[in-house]
């Protein structure tokens, strides 16, 4: 159940105040006031406002009658605001002193600094919005992609809400139901044997599983994905990030050897956000910096979600003629042995770069042994050759399909609470299966109920709402 952390005191709780749009030197800045007092402490600075939804045009003025600025101010009445509380927005001039001044008389007045989070946790147990719309918000604010916001945006209005509520309902149904049995000790066998209950246990199971593989698309593309480019010096990887990055990131030259640090470029790759690394050409290292390259490249490659392993195509030393997969893939296992001592369980995908170098031949023999190839790939950092081609081959290992859009945005805690729905109702099958007493299906149901309910905040601990709402920042 919901309990305002204030709520132990009689008093309502405290009316807080904090700018809500970034703090520095802006047009206009919008300060935000909730809580039973707000609209009393805002006509202390505005004089008398009354009308709610109503843009009067007032001067600010501190405690003394100085006015410090002019701006609208906005009166939302509880509980139609985004805390549910009384709200006063001001929208003032976006300067520091001035967003400073009004704070300060809002305070002097009787209001208290939020914490962060503060705005959207009374949100949350006044009912105005569950906890995966108030996390949506944050995304939405977060995203760094046109598909990531609008997934955002998704949750937001409440579909990945309004999936997991149905799925709660029915556990809750189902569970209703074999507690009915229960009570019922000469009957029980009968209704469990109903085969409507295996059906509709496999039914949700289904449904569960349909809003798991959504909500891990939505996490994806939240978070994007981290790519790193490795490979042997010259093969031509800064030549590579330079093309996904569309300009000059990183320094290019005829030398082995060049790039040292580890160079990171964010980008967007059709509407799904990359970070990608290019690093240290890997070999036996002739000085010290080099060697603490290579060392980060390795590191890198490790961390990182998909590795990309670029091969100057010329350094394989193919045949001219009668190219086999069998005689490819001698000639990559032998590159791979000089370049990675182990077979690293990393995911990843091979890059034959420079094709434009290869005899037409040779490029054409390739092109027939790797048509539809989902691993290894033939482009041309100069010529641009094979990047659409590429880009798939990374979105499909990022589990990201060319046409299906993610209809809401998720979190690893939602896939994790998914997850553990998903065991329990496994089990609660099980029971069913073999036979056990109705109590053990409706302590597995109870289970997958309470890991559905933690998704929303229906059941939640305390440490968990401290958890989420921490993590947003003032104003929020
Ligand atoms: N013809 C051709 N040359 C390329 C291509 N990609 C890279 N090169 C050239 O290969 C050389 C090495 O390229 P880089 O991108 O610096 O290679 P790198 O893998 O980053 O090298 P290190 O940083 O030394 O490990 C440069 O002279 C590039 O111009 C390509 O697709 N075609
Ligand atoms: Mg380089």
């Amino acid at each position: 159940m919901k309990t305002h952390p204030e709520a132990k005191t009689p008093d309502a709780p405290e009316t807080i105040i904090a700018e809500a749009t970034p703090s520095g030197h802006a047009g206009i800045s919008v300060v935000r006031l909730s809580g039973a007092n707000a609209l009393a402490i805002a006509q202390g600075v505005v004089g008398p406002i009354s009308k709610p939804r109503h843009a009067y045009f007032r001067s600010f003025k501190t405690s003394t009658g100085d006015t410090f600025d002019q701006g609208l101010v906005l009166y939302f009445k509880a509980p139609n605001s985004f805390t549910g509380e009384d709200v006063v927005e001001f929208q003032g001039h976006g300067g520091p002193i001035v967003v400073h001044s009004l704070i300060q008389t809002c305070v002097e007045g009787g209001a208290r600094m939020a914490r962060p989070g503060e705005f959207s946790e009374r949100s949350f147990l006044n009912d105005k919005m569950d906890l995966v719309q108030l996390e949506a918000v944050a995304d939405l604010i977060a995203s760094a992609s046109e598909q990531a916001a609008k997934s955002a945006l998704g949750s937001l209005t409440g579909i990945f809400s309004k999936a997991v509520n149905a799925l709660v309902s029915a556990v809750t149904e189902l569970r209703i139901y074999i507690e009915a049995s229960i009570d019922f000790p000469e009957e029980e066998i009968d209704f469990l044997s109903e085969p409507f209950v295996l059906e509709r246990t496999t039914m949700i199971e289904a449904q569960l599983e349909e809003i798991l593989k959504q909500a891990e698309q939505g996490r994806r593309l939240q978070a994007g994905l981290s790519i790193a480019l490795v490979g042997s010096p010259n093969a031509g990887k800064s030549s590579v990030l330079n093309r996904f990055s569309g300009q000059d990131s990183a320094i290019v030259t005829a030398v082995p050897g060049t790039t040292r640090d580890v160079i990171r470029e964010q980008l967007v790759l059709d509407g799904y956000p990359i970070q990608i690394a290019d690093t240290a050409g890997i070999r036996e290292a002739a000085d010290e910096i080099e060697r603490e390259g290579i060392a980060r490249s390795y590191q890198t490659a490790l961390m990182a979600d998909l590795s990309l392993w670029i091969i100057d195509v010329t350094t394989l030393d193919l045949p001219r003629l009668n190219l086999s997969r069998n005689v490819l893939e001698r000639h990559l296992v032998a590159a791979q042995a000089a370049l990675f001592q182990d077979d690293a369980p990393i995911k990843r995908l091979i890059v034959l770069n420079k094709m434009d170098l290869l005899p037409e031949i040779m490029q054409n023999q390739l092109s027939d042994l790797l048509v539809r190839d989902a691993h290894i790939f033939m482009v041309s950092a100069k010529t641009g050759r094979g990047w659409d081609d590429l880009a798939s081959g990374i979105k499909a290992m990022a589990g990201v399909s060319e046409d299906s859009e993610s209809l809401f945005s998720a979190r690893t805690r939602h896939i994790v609470a998914l997850t553990e729905a998903a065991q329990h109702l496994a089990e609660a099958k099980n029971s069913l299966i073999t036979g056990l007493p109705g109590e053990f299906m409706a302590e597995d149901l109870k289970r997958a109920q309470v890991a559905l309910g933690e998704i929303t905040g229906q059941v939640t601990s305390d440490d968990l709402l401290g958890k989420i709402f921490s993590s947003f920042c003032i104003g929020k």
